[in-house]
């Protein structure tokens, strides 16, 4: 008979990117726990690990995408380009690893399958598909809102006699699409990126777009070293610029209506935050995502560019016919997204009007018969965002019930940290919690902080044990729904935000609205007034 060795530890947190790895220093070098982190990939760096698509880039703007928790971090590190490309945050990921001696409390390769919670010894058991063990107090899953990768059931995929690949499990060694037949399937922040990029290099590139969508240039260059030296000594004033606004960019939204200015004024500004690029546009009035009739306004403004841009009127129409107002789904901005649709050799073809019937041996059928040869399909559709990553891994707390028949009508949590039944379960930007509303390094490190304050304190007073109470639960899933209706964000009904995008997920809108300052005021309120809302008992 074998036994196999179970190791135990303090705290466990799970996932290599942004956040496990800034968790993971916390608990091990503040306050001096023992933590093993597990990941599933071979290396550090989460969603950057594992979207190697081309084009991949973040849209928040570099010297905002990055740690604040360490000024000589901050100090030794130099950003390139106004965006960081992907293989640049793999790069600044692993030296903050390697900086920081992460690694050596890592197990890489290591996908967690199981986590329990052992009433009686008030300790997380966690297996991995590889059979290993590990037991600890504190569980920790920092496994991202966008890691479990949407792959649709279409009939005929096993059939497809070229290659197909997601965005978000894209090959380490590249794809190389030169005289290649590409199809993608999907316009959101990820096909927009992609296409471009992929067209430059395919002999054809036909995209697949169900839902018309808006997109703003990013306006990406290299940084000059005038702007590098500002963000080096503006490390303060660019972090309390972060933390004090609703989604958590290092820039205001201008304290303005978009009905306080006459037309001509309204398209002079728009007209500045286009040339400008990015995110900004959003911020070029408060109410763009409280107000129909001022969304309207900048609604109107980006389908009109799209007109200009592209050349062929039937493709301009197509990709103009958005069905919900800007910025209910996340914007995208892209690098020559609608430019892209000018070459020869891109064909757009509207599978709303005519969906996808299913995949044959040569390519891609749609319902009115036609075949569209390819030699390669690319899936840039999206994810089982915020509630697929932890509930693909059978989590069961108290009694045995498993996280997906507590959330089986849609996520419950207070803060979006915790979920009752299911005691020293930390999530880091969970459902409930800003996340994927804000700059995500800025909800992270809050998350963290705020997590590492809370086990501080209770190994001060020499508790053992914390639990979201019902009650507060109650309370906190009520606000997030009513932050949500106080804004347009609902009014996407097709988007990642309210599960719609995976058929049977409940619809409920996961991240919290509130804004992510008034979120860490409310974070810290808790934690003032003796941690209200959690039970903590020794
Ligand atoms: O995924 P998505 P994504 N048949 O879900 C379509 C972040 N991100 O990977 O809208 C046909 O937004 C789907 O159509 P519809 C960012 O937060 C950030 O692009 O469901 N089409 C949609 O067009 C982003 O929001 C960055 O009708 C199908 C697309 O696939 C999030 O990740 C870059 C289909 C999926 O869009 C997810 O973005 C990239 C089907 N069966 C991503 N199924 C930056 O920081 C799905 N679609 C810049």
């Amino acid at each position: 008979m074998s036994t196999v060795a179970v190791e135990t530890l303090d705290a466990i947190v799970v996932g290599a990117g942004f956040s496990g790895l800034y968790q993971l220093h916390t608990l091990r070098d503040q306050l001096g726990l023992s933590v093993k982190l597990l990941e599933a990939g071979n290396g550090v760096g989460g969603t950057w690990y594992w979207n190697r698509y081309p084009g991949a880039r973040c849209d928040s703007e570099s010297h905002s995408y990055a740690y604040y928790f360490s000024e000589e971090l901050l100090q030794e590190w130099t950003w390139s380009e106004r965006y960081p490309g992907q293989a640049e945050i793999l790069r600044y990921l692993n030296h903050v690893a390697d900086r920081f001696e992460l690694k050596r409390d890592i197990r890489f390769g290591a996908r967690v399958s199981q986590a329990s919670y052992d009433a009686a010894a008030n300790r997380w058991q966690v297996r991995t598909e590889a059979g290993e063990t590990y037991r600890a107090r504190f569980l920790i899953t920092a496994v991202g809102c966008l890691s479990s990768a949407n792959i649709p059931d279409i009939p005929g995929l096993e059939s497809f006699a070229g290659a197909w690949y997601h965005t978000g499990q894209w090959p380490h060694q590249g794809v190389d699409f030169a005289g290649k037949r590409v199809g993608m399937i999907g316009t959101g922040s990820t096909g927009i990126q992609a296409a471009p990029v992929i067209a430059a290099s395919a002999q054809h590139l036909t995209v697949f777009q169900r839902t018309a969508n808006y997109s703003i240039p990013a306006r990406n260059a290299p940084l000059d070293e005038e702007f590098k030296l500002w963000a080096r000594d503006n490390t303060s004033r660019i972090r309390e610029v972060m933390h004090g606004t609703p989604n958590g960019h290092p820039f205001v939204i201008e304290d303005r209506s978009a009905h306080d200015v006459t037309p001509e004024q309204r398209q002079a500004i728009y007209e500045a935050a286009w040339e400008k690029g990015g995110l900004q546009f959003r911020a070029a009035f408060r109410d763009l995502l409280t107000d129909q009739a001022a969304n309207d306004t900048a609604s109107e403004f980006l389908r009109s560019k799209i007109g200009e841009i592209v050349k062929d009127p039937g493709t301009a129409a197509k990709l103009a016919a958005i069905d919900h107002p800007f910025a209910t789904k996340r914007p995208p901005i892209d690098t020559n997204y609608f430019e892209t649709f000018n070459r020869d050799n891109v064909t757009l073809v509207d599978v709303r009007a005519t969906p996808i019937e299913r995949i044959t041996p040569d390519g891609l059928m749609t319902r009115d018969g036609t075949l569209y040869p390819l030699d390669i399909i690319v899936f840039a559709t999206g994810f089982d965002a915020m509630t697929g990553p932890l509930l693909k891994m059978d989590i069961r707390g108290d009694g045995g019930v498993s996280l997906r028949d507590a959330w089986h009508a849609g996520p419950i949590t207070y803060l979006g940290l915790q979920t009752p039944g299911f005691p020293n379960l930390f999530t880091i930007t969970g459902p409930g919690s800003p996340s994927v509303l804000c700059n995500m390094p800025v909800a992270i490190e809050q998350h963290v902080d705020w997590i590492t304050d809370c086990i501080r304190d209770m190994r001060a007073r020499g508790l053992t044990r914390i639990e979201a109470t019902p009650e507060a639960t109650q309370r906190w899933v009520e606000h997030v729904n009513e932050a949500a209706n106080a804004t347009l964000l609902p009014k996407a009904g097709h988007s990642w935000y309210l599960g719609a995008n995976i058929p049977g997920k409940p619809r409920v809108f996961m991240p919290y609205a509130g804004g992510m300052a008034r979120y860490r005021a409310t974070c810290a309120d808790v934690a003032a007034r003796n941690y209200e809302g959690f039970a903590r008992t020794a």
